[in-house]
């Protein structure tokens, strides 16, 4: 058997529940190579080698100082997990659900009689996202790692250089965030606000079939994160900074507003306590 790299998204933050399908939604099998699901269900894509632009230009607009824009090459194809780990896949592998959003969470009256198998799992430390690799990785005989910072965002752009996959506008239409019209991006359009997470992949994918992306719960990367690190990094499959205090978290949650789930925006936090910086 040939070996295969397989990154996987694992998620944190918080959630309480909305309309939910026990389904992945929009997500449309595909055979050959281009996807492998695994023992537990999870389906991983493959991510095409590539170039790109990593980062935001200076006039887009909420960009963040650190977003210093800078050519990446990604050498190597690998395979991302299609959808956020769900909080029944979690449970498979680690043998609990940390889920705030489940039924025996704190926030369990706001899925009362809902299946939140298919949430994703949320509250979970990067510390417990990278054992959770690791013992998927025995389980399957395959080596399964947090994607990098640049993996991420490659995977993320899925080959545009706007803020969004989507384009230049995004809102609550497109993604589990925030649905106030305050917090769009690109117009002044509100929509739902779930006040919660909801199933995986209830949004349309983007180019290369990866969903969610943009919102429902924020993911971990395997970096360090370093507000400078752009500045100096290496211009093939960067692997982020040798140290650092916090890790990597990417694309937003289902309170933020649209531009804390731009392509290029970025965020971070302690890779043991689990909620740093979260709220309920
Ligand atoms: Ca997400």
């Amino acid at each position: 058997m040939r070996t295969m790299v397989v990154v996987v998204n694992v998620a944190i933050v918080l959630a309480f529940v909305a309309a939910c399908t026990p389904t992945l939604g929009a997500h449309q099998p595909k055979g050959d190579d281009k996807e492998h699901t695994n023992s537990i269900g999870m389906v991983l894509v493959r991510i095409p080698a590539g170039k790109f632009t990593m980062g935001s230009p200076t006039d887009e607009l909420h960009r963040g100082a650190e977003e210093t824009q800078h050519e990446v090459a990604i050498t190597k194809s690998f395979f991302l997990g299609a959808f956020e780990v769900t909080q029944g896949q979690y449970e498979k592998i680690m043998g609990n659900n940390p889920s705030f959003f489940s039924a025996k969470g704190a926030g369990k009256q706001r899925v009362a009689k809902k299946d939140t198998s298919s949430h994703p799992v949320e509250r979970v430390s990067w510390n417990d996202a990278v054992e959770f690799c690791k013992k998927l990785s025995a389980r399957e005989k395959k080596t399964y790692r947090l994607p990098t910072e640049a993996e991420w965002e490659y995977a993320c752009r899925a080959g545009t250089k706007a803020p969004f996959h989507t384009g230049g506008k995004f809102n609550s239409n497109l993604g589990n965030i925030n649905g106030l019209s305050y917090s769009s991006y690109g117009s002044e359009e509100g929509g739902p606000f779930y006040r919660s997470t909801v199933p995986v992949a209830e949004y349309k994918g983007n180019a290369f079939n990866a969903f969610d992306m943009h919102g429902n719960v924020q993911e971990w990367c395997a970096d360090w994160y370093g507000a400078d690190y752009y500045k100096s990094s290496p211009k093939s499959d960067p692997q982020g900074p040798e140290k650092g205090t916090e890790r990597v978290l990417r694309g937003g949650a289902w309170p933020s507003s649209a531009k804390a789930c731009r392509n290029a925006a970025r965020n971070r936090a302690s890779s043991s306590p689990v909620l740093n910086g979260f709220v309920t």
